[in-house]
C-alpha cells in the first residue's frame, strides 16, 4: 500500500504528458483510494471451473494493492511501481502486457455506468508467473478502486464476474471464475467452497493448526501461451462425443459421472477420457476436501490434495517435473498433510497444507532442498489465508470496507 501510494505521488508530481501545458501537481492527502487485492492458492479442485464444477480455494497474505486519484478527463495514467513502467490509455486503447488487464476491467466496467478518469499507481507482492493469480488480483484492485473513484459500488460477487470477462474477452485467456471469485470473496482464515455453476459460495474456517505453504518452482508460466486453453478445448470436445452418446442434454462437464462415464468411456479418445475421468474425480475431492476441512480432519484434505496432484499430472497433464519434485518433496516432510500444484500448471507453484506446530521446521526442511530437487531459482514462504478484495479506510488502518 505505501509502494503504491508513494509510486502515484510520483507520477502526479511528474506531470501529465496528455496535457502538455500542466505542472506538476503537490501530493496532497485528499481524495487518495486504495484497493488491496489478495493471490490465491487452491487446495483441491484443479480445471474444474471451466467445466462448472467444485474448487476450494483459499487467499494469500500476499496483495496488489492500487492507488489512485480522480482525473478530470476520462483517461488512465496507470503507473506499474514494480516494472517501473507507465502506461497512458484513453478509452478506446487496446494495450498490451500488464496494461492490458487495467484497460480490459475498465471496458468491462463502462459498460454498465460511468467509469471517470484517473491515475493509478500499482504495487505487488503477489509473484507474477507462479500460479498464485496474480493477474485476477490485480483486475480486482483495480476494478475496485475504478468503481470508488468513478462514485460507484456493484456487489463483490458482481465485481468477480466483470473482472472475469475482463479476462476472458480483453485478455484472451478462456478462464474459469476460480481466480477472480478467490481474490473477491475470499475470508480470512478460510477457505472458500465455491460451486462454478450456480456461483455459490461458503466460507470454510481452517483453524489456528493449519499453516500453508507455497513453493514456487521459479518456473514461469503464462497461461495465454500454455496449454490451457487446449485443455478447455479438450473438455468441450469430450462433452459433445459424450453428449451424442448419451443422447442427454449435458450441459457442461459437471453433469457427468463416474457411471455415466464408465457406460461412454469407449466412445471417447483416451486423451478425453483421462481429461473429463480428472475432472470428475477432482469434483468428488473437493466435496471430500471441503467436508474434512470442516471436520478439522487434515489427513484426510492431505489425502485429497495428493490425489488431485496425481490427477492433474497424469489424466489432464497439467504438471512438470519441478512441481512434481516440489509436492514429492513436501509430501515427504513430517509435519505436511498434503501437497499439490495450484493454479494453472505447466510451472508456477505448489501447495502444501502443513501443521501449524512445524511450519517452521517444515519450510527450513523444504527451502533447505528445493534448490536441488526442484531447482535454482525455486521459493518457498509460507502464507495465512487472507480476506479478499478491499478499500483500504486510511481513517481505521485496513479494514474490509466492501460489501461482500
Ligand atoms: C488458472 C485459471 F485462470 C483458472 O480459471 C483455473 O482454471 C486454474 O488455472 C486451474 O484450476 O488459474
Amino acid at each position: 500500500v505505501e509502494r503504491a501510494k508513494t509510486a502515484l505521488a510520483a507520477l502526479r508530481a511528474g506531470g501529465d504528458a496528455f496535457d502538455s501545458t500542466s505542472t506538476p501537481e503537490p501530493t496532497e492527502p485528499a481524495n487518495l483510494t486504495v484497493a488491496v487485492a489478495p493471490g490465491r492458492v487452491n487446495l483441491v479442485g484443479g480445471h474444474t471451473d471451466y467445466n462448472d464444477g467444485l474448487c476450494l480455494p483459499m487467499a494469500v497474505d500476499r496483495h496488489v494493492a492500487v492507488a489512485a486519484r480522480p482525473r478530470d478527463d476520462d483517461r488512465l495514467r496507470v503507473r506499474a511501481a514494480d516494472f517501473d513502467e507507465t502506461a497512458e490509455l484513453a478509452p478506446a486503447d487496446d494495450p498490451d502486457g500488464w496494461a492490458a488487464y487495467v484497460a480490459a476491467v475498465a471496458r468491462v466496467l463502462r459498460e454498465d455506468g460511468p467509469v471517470g478518469g484517473a491515475d493509478l499507481a500499482i504495487a505487488s507482492d503477489v509473484p507474477t508467473g507462479a500460479g498464485l493469480s496474480s493477474s485476477a488480483a490485480l483486475e480486482l484492485a483495480v476494478g475496485r478502486v475504478l468503481l470508488a473513484v468513478s462514485g460507484r459500488d456493484l456487489p463483490t460477487a458482481d465485481l468477480a464476474l466483470a473482472c472475469w470477462r475482463a479476462e476472458v474477452e480483453g485478455v484472451g485467456v478462456e478462464c474459469g471464475i476460480l481466480d477472480q471469485f478467490s481474490a473477491a470473496l475470499c475470508e480470512a482464515d478460510s477457505a472458500l467452497f465455491l460451486d462454478c455453476r450456480t456461483h455459490e459460495f461458503e466460507s470454510v474456517p481452517v483453524g489456528d493448526d493449519v499453516g500453508v505453504l507455497v513453493i514456487d518452482t521459479g518456473v514461469s508460466h503464462e497461461l495465454t501461451e500454455s496449454g490451457y486453453n487446449d485443455r478447455v478445448r479438450e473438455c468441450a470436445a469430450a462433452l459433445d462425443r459424450l453428449r451424442e452418446r448419451a443422447g442427454r442434454d449435458l450441459d457442461s462437464l459437471r453433469d457427468v459421472d463416474r457411471d455415466l462415464l464408465d457406460a461412454h468411456a469407449d466412445a471417447l479418445e483416451p486423451i478425453h477420457r483421462r481429461r473429463v475421468r480428472h475432472v470428475v474425480t477432482e469434483n468428488e475431492r473437493v466435496r471430500r476436501a471441503r467436508d474434512a476441512l470442516a471436520a478439522g480432519d487434515l489427513d484426510r484434505v492431505g489425502d485429497a490434495m495428493l490425489a488431485a496432484h496425481e490427477s492433474l499430472r497424469d489424466d489432464y497433464e497439467v504438471s512438470c517435473p519441478e512441481l512434481d519434485a516440489a509436492v514429492e518433496l513436501a509430501a515427504e516432510t513430517p509435519g505436511v498433510y498434503g501437497a499439490r500444484m495450484t493454479g494453472g500448471g505447466f510451472g508456477g507453484s505448489a501447495v502444501a497444507l502443513v501443521d501449524d506446530d512445524a511450519l517452521d521446521r517444515a519450510a527450513r526442511a523444504i527451502r533447505d532442498a528445493a534448490p536441488e530437487r526442484v531447482g535454482p531459482d525455486a521459493h518457498v514462504f509460507a502464507c495465512r489465508p487472507s480476506g479478499g478484495v478491499r478499500l483500504v479506510d486510511e481513517e481505521r488502518g485496513d479494514e474490509p470496507t466492501a460489501p461482500r
